[in-house]
């Protein structure tokens, strides 16, 4: 066990600068309004930093630095790209232990989570859009014996990206090595909530990019996200968050008809037939493991698996078990490696997920586990804390049908395959799903008949780089990871030439 020392404290890995610019063309500088705002820690509710308080005039500044910068990024080799990434890649690995304790203190989540999850997927994100971008290929037709269509990749431009803080420096991973892959110049916008491990990132890797490919430009959503997605010279926008902030970006998107991907929310049916309970075995514990997943994170997922649907004849004797394993989740300070559960990233999230569960008892759902704040001592007194929570209702309840984004799970009971697909399906949402049968035939079907863009089958909250992912319905538009996501920072170039001397 491993308790890390807070930053700010003697013994801490991460030291932090008081205050945090913009970083634009290669340096830090300072918002032209000159205003800034507090960065606070979900862990005790202190803050511990400030940052740049942007407006449309800094994003303008940063559009130009990356307009400046693209031409020449867009025209490396793809070898040159691919080492740059490696080289980040590198860094992030070797400063690995440093970055989660700072992904930890500005998000709340659990260091066990960011040293064992999100920072070694960022490491291999950008190695594998390294490979990627090695690996693709143009494509040539041949249109007659004396004409040939070429098609080359060529980057758009200047991308703007808008990101969540519930994974923070994954989420930017998840933009940037695509997006700088395939040779384009970025502005990045932080989440209000957690700019802090970003500009750690940055400082890291600064000099391994040409001054203007990477910007970063801090503030609030509708003061600094607003000017970037509607700003004329952005070629494309991509964004992860609610879904009515997807609306909105899609609608200043419009103004420019720039492409948008979108990952919105989600509200996932995670499916246990009855055979998972034909026996006490391995299998079983790894289904009941499944369950407990929705506080992944401290349920603050897109994907977090918030409708748990068990079939009837297993019901009781498979959602006692379920409580008990949900009970055994240790809960406490995000900086104990023993942690399972940590602190809500923000006090808007904590209010409203305590909301969700008045709304909850209101609605008649009956609380099997958990359903209140969770109150600790000494620095984490005030710190943002929810016990994990398992409800028993059916699915026309707003705690089946509206995200709760965090550690909140809703149970009810199915009859037979129909209707577990029906009640599977019937959400405004289709980002993720889970299928838990020892029947390949069962799993199979159902995988391909719940309308999700990824189901995982027999396993949970599992994001390989190498798999596509992305939502259906109002859960987004487009996909990330996956080497098919360099088309969605490229457009198509056909050049289309004669190599005959004859007279048309
Ligand atoms: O999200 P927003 P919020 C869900 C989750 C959560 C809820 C609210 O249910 O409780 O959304 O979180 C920027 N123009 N998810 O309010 O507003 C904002 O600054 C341009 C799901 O934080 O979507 C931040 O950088 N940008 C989710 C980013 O959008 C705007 C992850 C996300 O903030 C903007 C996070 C505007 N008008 C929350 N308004 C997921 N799908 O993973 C905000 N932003």
């Amino acid at each position: 066990m491993t308790v890390y020392a807070a930053p700010g404290t003697t013994g801490s890995i991460v030291e932090y600068r008081s205050r945090y610019d913009n970083f634009i063309g290669g340096e830090y500088v300072p918002p032209v309004k000159g205003d800034y705002f507090a960065n606070v820690t979900p862990v005790t509710g202190r803050p511990f930093t400030e940052v740049a308080r942007s407006t449309a005039e800094d994003v303008d500044r940063a559009v130009d630095a990356a307009e400046k910068a693209a031409p020449a990024w867009g025209r490396t080799s793809p070898a040159e790209r691919a080492l740059v990434l490696n080289r980040i890649a590198d860094r992030v690995e070797a400063s690995l232990e440093k970055l989660a304790v700072a992904e930890t203190w500005e998000n709340g989540k659990p260091v066990r989570e960011t040293l064992a999850a999100d920072l070694p997927l960022v490491v291999d994100h950008f190695r594998y859009f390294a490979g990627a971008i090695r690996a693709q290929e143009g494509r040539t037709s041949q249109i007659d014996d004396t004409t040939v269509a070429y098609h080359f990749n060529e980057p758009l431009g200047v991308v703007g990206q808008i990101i969540p803080w519930n994974f923070p420096l994954l989420m930017a991973a998840w933009k940037l090595a695509p997006a700088l892959a395939a040779g384009n110049a970025v502005v990045l916008k932080p989440a209000e909530q957690t700019p802090a491990s970003i500009h750690l990132l940055v400082e890291l890797v600064a000099d391994l990019l040409p001054a203007g490919v990477l910007n970063v430009v801090n503030g609030f959503g509708a003061e600094a996200g607003r000017p970037l997605a509607q700003h004329s010279r952005v070629r494309k926008v991509a964004f992860t968050g609610e879904t009515t902030t997807g609306r909105l970006i899609m609608q200043y998107a419009s103004e420019n008809l720039i492409p948008v991907t979108l990952e919105l929310g989600g509200k996932s049916p995670n499916i246990f037939f009855s055979d998972v309970a034909a026996e006490r075995d391995a299998f079983y514990d790894k289904a009941l493991e499944g369950f407990a997943l929705f506080a992944l994170n401290s349920g603050e997922v897109c994907t977090c698996p918030s409708r748990a649907l068990v079939q009837a004849d297993i019901y009781d004797a498979f959602l006692a078990d379920a409580v008990e394993r949900t009970r055994a989740i240790r809960t406490g300070n995000p900086l104990d490696t023993e942690t399972m559960i940590g602190a809500q990233a923000s006090n808007d999230q904590l209010e409203k997920i305590l909301s969700y569960i008045d709304i909850g008892r209101q609605e008649g759902a009956k609380v099997l586990l958990g359903g209140e704040r969770l109150e600790h001592e000494g620095d984490l007194a005030g710190g943002y804390y929810v016990a994990p929570t398992v409800f028993e209702g059916h699915n026309g309840m707003r705690i089946f049908q509206e995200e709760i984004f965090g550690p909140v799970v809703s149970v009810t009971r199915f009859d037979d395959y129909a209707d577990a697909v029906a009640i599977a399906n019937d959400t405004l949402y289709g980002l993720g799903a889970g299928v838990w049968s020892r029947s390949g035939t069962t799993a199979y079907r159902a995988g391909r008949d719940i309308q999700a863009g990824r189901v995982w089958v027999n396993n949970y909250h599992a994001y390989p780089a190498h798999a596509a992912f992305g939502g259906y319905k109002q859960s987004g538009i487009g996909r990330e990871n996956h080497h098919m996501m360099l088309q969605h920072y490229q457009q198509t170039k056909n050049l289309l030439v004669s190599y005959s001397d004859n007279a048309l």
